[in-house]
């Protein structure tokens, strides 16, 4: 049997991206990373994949004129690795329907809070001005509708005293780095799909998001 093929997009960094390729070269992740995708030339992460042996491709916007012929050829660029999976990790541009609809249900977006909590960007910054004492992360499915496709995985950080928005910022994206690659060797181990609105692990319904809490995975009674 081949093995399932992920194309990754990124924007920046590429954190999310190393803990993920980390997980492929553990055998964590049953799977080949076969494309790694930016919207912009300076992003770091594509150096990471190039350390990894692993395509890059550079989409950039400003050869594009609107968000629909942008993501026509982002769409031509992700068909030709046939992926079972796309993986947004940092990626910061929204998607039209075009392209949710081609890949539907096939799509994971890793955000920086506890959702519905917080969609939409600076979400550090949001959390200490609210004066949450918890925030977090989210691994969802990505719908048509932004940051509001069904929750798959949260990891709860408190927010401490002296937080800043960087401190804070930190400590949630070292949490996401434990979740998002365990939610992708779910959906590639076949363990995850989605019904409608409904997360399915190992074929039962979710009544709420996996926890990701104190090193320890907590499933709610699932039916
Ligand atoms: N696309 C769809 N259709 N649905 C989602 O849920 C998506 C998505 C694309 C990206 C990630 C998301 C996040 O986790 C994501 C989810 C970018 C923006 C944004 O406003 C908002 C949410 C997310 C990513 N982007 C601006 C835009 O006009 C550009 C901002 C910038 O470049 O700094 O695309 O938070
Ligand atoms: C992560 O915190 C991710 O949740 C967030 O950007 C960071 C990317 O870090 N995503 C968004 O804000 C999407 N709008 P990385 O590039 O090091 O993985």
């Amino acid at each position: 049997m081949t093995k399932k093929s992920i194309v990754i997009l990124i924007s920046g960094s590429g954190t999310n991206l190393q803990a993920i390729i980390d997980a492929v070269e553990r055998g964590d992740i049953n799977a080949s990373i076969t494309a790694v995708i930016s919207n912009r030339a300076d992003a770091k992460g594509l150096q990471r994949a190039q350390r990894a042996h692993i395509n890059t491709i550079v989409v950039e916007q400003g050869d594009h004129p609107d968000r629909e012929s942008y993501d026509q050829v982002l769409i031509a660029e992700v068909d030709r690795f046939q992926p079972d999976l796309i993986v947004l990790a940092g990626f910061m541009r929204i998607l039209s329907d075009q392209f949710i609809n081609h890949y539907q249900d096939a799509i994971l977006n890793i955000h920086p809070s506890l959702l519905p909590a917080l969609k939409g960007l600076h979400t550090h910054r949001r959390a200490l001005e609210a004066a949450l004492q918890v925030h977090g992360a989210s691994v969802h499915f990505v719908s048509n509708e932004l940051d509001s496709g069904p929750v798959v995985i949260q990891a709860e950080v408190p927010v401490l005293q002296d937080d800043t928005e960087a401190s804070l910022a930190d400590r949630v994206l070292q949490q996401e780095h434990n979740i998002y690659p365990m939610a992708i060797a779910w959906f590639v181990d076949g363990r995850l799909k989605i019904n409608g609105n409904d997360v399915l692990l190992d074929g039962k319904v979710l009544n709420r998001p996996a926890l990701w809490k104190a090193d320890q995975l907590v499933i709610s009674e699932q039916h």
